[in-house]
């Protein structure tokens, strides 16, 4: 019997590297079963294991918990990172489904064509600097007038660790957004966040952090799910 989480997804980010994202930041130290095959995958299913037929799945606290945001409020809750009360949970919410909305964008793209990749390009950054990062530099700017580190009241929580996961993801397709895009508290939120003990060895080598989906994973991900 595992004390620990279980992961199951494939070894890739997609919706569960934001759940890794969140255990991580928390301290939580987890594990991984990951599949590669439709047969893997429908081994899951005809155990009952999915809910809804689909991943992520987390095994915690003798449950098997699916729906991605579902899992995610559940870990933010129960690691002390979903604001302490029910205003602080409602913006909480508010800029981590901000961000979601990006990260969708983002995590789209290595599934696309190579000219649908170079529209979905320009519609990221259009939508980041028009519509996202504006929106998270001056909740942070108010935040540092009154000497807060955060975005939501003066403690990490889920909201600040999507943030981070997503400019780091939006850096990967446009690395000099924050520095060509005058986002000075973006920037210094980044700088601080990365060197959080917990998120500082997650950005290290070696972490259960997955890597941008490259060909190898795109046709992992259609075997299982797609063929
Ligand atoms: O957010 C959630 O967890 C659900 N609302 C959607 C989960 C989902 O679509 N999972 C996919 C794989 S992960 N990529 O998006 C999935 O399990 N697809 C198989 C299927 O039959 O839907």
């Amino acid at each position: 019997m595992c004390d620990k989480p279980i992961l199951h997804y494939l070894n890739g980010r997609g919706r569960m590297e934001s759940i890794r994202w969140l255990l991580a930041s928390s301290g939580v130290e987890f594990e991984e079963q990951f599949f590669e095959t439709k047969e893997d995958f429908e081994k899951l299913l005809n155990n009952g294991d999915l809910m809804f037929q689909q991943v992520p799945m987390v095994e915690m606290d003798g449950m098997k918990l699916v729906q991605t945001k579902a899992i995610i409020s559940y870990i933010a809750e129960k690691y002390d990172m979903y604001g302490k009360d029910q205003k602080e949970r409602a913006y909480i919410d508010m800029f981590f489904e901000g961000t979601y909305d990006l990260m969708v964008l983002l995590l789209q793209m290595p599934f696309m064509t190579e000219p649908e990749k170079e529209d979905q390009r320009v519609l990221i950054k259009q939508k980041t600097l028009k519509r996202y990062f504006p929106v998270y530099e001056e909740v942070l700017r108010k935040q540092a007038l009154k000497k807060q580190d955060y975005l939501v009241g003066n403690k990490l929580s889920l909201a600040d660790v999507h943030l981070l996961e997503t400019i780091l993801a939006v850096e990967e397709v446009h690395p000099d957004i924050l520095h060509d895009n005058n986002f000075p508290n973006l920037q210094a939120f980044k700088a601080r966040m990365s060197a959080l003990p917990t998120i500082k060895k997650f950005l290290e080598p070696g972490s259960k952090r997955k890597p941008v989906a490259d060909e190898k994973y795109v046709n992992t991900v259609k075997k299982v799910f797609l063929s």
